[in-house]
């Protein structure tokens, strides 16, 4: 007996853990920043990773998780781009027995439970949206608000359905509540730059001179909106302010310049804690729910100090 438990031993340690991620896209610079993350950090813990991106579509992660249970891989990683729909294929990843652990967005199942995953490696974006809310309504007097009797804010929304777009969208509409805040419109730019600027141009035809405030879902549709209202011939940051959430590079090289107003960070850099997680369930150990990673925010004037240790 002796000598099978250590040839059991061996064959534990040398057997390559094989992770599968649904990943959504490459949509913006967080998300780009977020693979890389978890590529190198998969990399780095000698776990072979299926990487699969799936252009935005959920139709294409849930091919990819159909796939990942047919090559049996021991980790099936998603990162989840709308909150509902996936109650078949969560029934699929049980009933295949391989463990589900969520990263980045959230979900919501049919029956309420949260049974099908054992882990989120996730980001507080309700906390995300409160936060800049609350910073945009303590700093009315640096925004120029201080002696306006409402101020008329235009919300980019992200991707219609996601956790991202969902909680940072009612966390700044909860802070706003009975304030001069008022969100005159809110249409979606699919947290893309693209979408971001053309959305922007649509209310600068529309609206220009009633717009004075963005709160952008994302930095990459900011920094759209903010090549349209140059292209417009107005000054971003100034004749209207802007605020985001991310803070990619892009992001704090606009606030350098004074483009941006405020940034609030969400951290794509989640692999080394989807690494840990699995080196933790490998070795028996028990896991939190949910784990949420620090995110601070960032007025321009500390963006400067801060982007030579901005890691993404
Ligand atoms: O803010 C955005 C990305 O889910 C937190 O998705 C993520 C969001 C992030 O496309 O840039």
């Amino acid at each position: 007996p002796g000598v099978s438990a250590e040839a059991s031993d061996d064959k534990k340690t040398s057997k390559q853990v094989v992770v599968g991620f649904a990943q959504i896209g490459a949509e913006s610079e967080w998300r780009t920043a977020n693979s890389k993350s978890i590529k190198d950090a998969c990399e780095g813990a000698g776990f072979k990773l299926q990487f699969s991106d799936a252009q935005q579509k959920q139709e294409n992660q849930i091919s990819a998780i159909r796939s990942f249970i047919a090559q049996k891989v021991d980790y099936i990683a998603l990162a989840p781009i709308v909150e509902t729909g996936w109650d078949t294929i969560l029934k699929e990843i049980e009933d295949s027995k391989i463990p589900l652990i969520l990263v980045d967005r959230s979900i919501k199942t049919a029956d309420g439970s949260d049974k099908y995953w054992i882990t989120r490696v996730g980001e507080d974006f309700y906390k995300e949206g409160k936060q800049l809310a609350q910073w945009v309504k303590d700093n009315q007097e640096k925004l120029g608000f201080k002696d306006k009797a409402t101020v008329n804010v235009y919300q980019l929304e992200g991707t219609v359905g996601s956790g991202a777009a969902v909680d940072r969208g009612s966390a700044w509409a909860d802070t706003m509540k009975d304030t001069k805040f008022k969100t005159i419109k809110s249409q979606t730019g699919n947290f893309t730059r693209a979408k971001g600027q053309e959305v922007m141009e649509s209310w600068l035809k529309s609206d220009k001179g009633n717009i004075d405030l963005v709160f952008a879902h994302n930095d990459d549709m900011a920094l759209g909106a903010i090549s349209a209202m140059e292209a417009a011939g107005l000054k971003p940051g100034i004749d209207i302010k802007i605020v985001s959430i991310d803070g990619v590079k892009g992001a704090f090289e606009a606030m350098i310049a004074g483009k941006l107003n405020a940034v609030q960070e969400c951290s794509p850099l989640t692999g080394p804690v989807l690494v840990q997680t699995i080196q933790d369930l490998e070795a028996g150990k028990e896991v939190p729910k949910l784990k949420y990673a620090e995110e601070k925010l960032f007025p321009m004037e500390e963006a400067k100090a801060a982007l030579s240790s901005r890691q993404y």
